[in-house]
């Protein structure tokens, strides 16, 4: 039987067609991709994110920036999609209208089965030109870091946003109407201090959604329409799946 999970967002979310989520890496933290918070280990101790997921960093050190993301890449590859990016691929098969708006570059969603996607910050399973943007399946991983495109020369770089660079326009438009459209919009593992996706939870309150927050930072609490959860995003999902299956049978 599912934990005490507040009967306002169970019946919010049984009366919705469209249903919004936002996730961050507090979903991924529970297949062991540390979150963006946590301090970062070993030789990499000493840089914060920020400092190495920027174009300044990559001009500045590109070999740097290219092995922190090479080390990121494998863990990813390693790493198995957790109970919560099941729940949330099971979710989408139970609301008529889905969207599943990541802010994790780890491709744990798609793995998991999500298909209504949206990678808000890339991919970094994925690498492109630095300078014309193709895609890059294969490189000469010799000497040269980052290794050079095979086309024109230029250093290769991950498929990501870093801080200080535009969000795809399409996938930031496809996720802004998401959040104005939806009934219920749930944001999941996520500390919300990244602009501009820390205000689609927002944007959905202040056009009349239910909205639900699922992290370890927060106190449980309900107001009218909005829910604070504290708990593991892979514990709490799949009671959430759990309790609309049961209403649903
Ligand atoms: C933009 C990809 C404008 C790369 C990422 C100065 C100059 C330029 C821009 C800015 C500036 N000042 C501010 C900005 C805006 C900036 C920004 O918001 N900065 C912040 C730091 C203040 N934003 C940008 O730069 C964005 N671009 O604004 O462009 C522009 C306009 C026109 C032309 C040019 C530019 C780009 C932002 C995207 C950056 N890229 N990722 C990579 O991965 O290497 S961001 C990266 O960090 C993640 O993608 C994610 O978004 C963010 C981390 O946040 P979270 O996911 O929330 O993770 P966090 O660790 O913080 O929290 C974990 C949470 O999980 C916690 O709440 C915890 O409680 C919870 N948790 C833990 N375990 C569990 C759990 N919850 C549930 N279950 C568990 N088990």
């Amino acid at each position: 039987m599912s934990a005490s999970l507040p009967t306002g967002l169970i019946t919010a979310l049984q009366s919705a067609r469209n249903v919004a989520v936002l996730t961050g890496a507090g979903v991924s933290a529970e297949s062991g991709i540390p979150t963006f918070r946590d301090a970062q280990s070993g030789l990499w101790a000493k840089y914060s994110p920020e400092e190495l997921a920027s174009p300044a960093a990559f001009r500045r050190n590109p070999r740097l920036v290219w092995e922190w993301y090479a080390m990121r890449r494998a863990a990813v590859l390693a790493a198995q999609p957790n109970p919560g990016h099941v729940a949330l691929a099971q979710l989408e098969q139970l609301v008529p209208h889905f969207t599943l708006i990541t802010q994790n570059v780890d491709g744990l969603h798609a793995r998991a089965g999500s298909r209504a996607l949206i990678e808000l910050h890339g991919n970094i399973t994925k690498v492109r030109c630095s300078v014309e943007g193709t895609f890059c399946s294969t490189w000469a991983e010799g000497e040269e870091l980052p290794p050079p495109c095979p086309t024109c020369g230029a250093p290769l770089r991950p498929h990501v946003v870093w801080f200080g660079e535009q969000l795809p326009l399409d996938a930031l438009q496809q996720a802004w109407i998401a959040a104005e459209e939806c009934e219920v919009f749930l944001s999941i593992g996520t500390s919300g201090l990244v602009e501009p996706a820390a205000s689609l939870p927002r944007v959905a309150y202040s056009h009349g959604a239910t909205v639900a927050v699922l992290n370890l930072d927060v106190n449980t609490r309900s107001e009218a329409r909005l829910f604070y959860l504290h708990g593991r995003s892979g514990e709490v999902l799949p009671q959430l799946v759990e309790r609309l299956m049961e209403e649903q049978q």
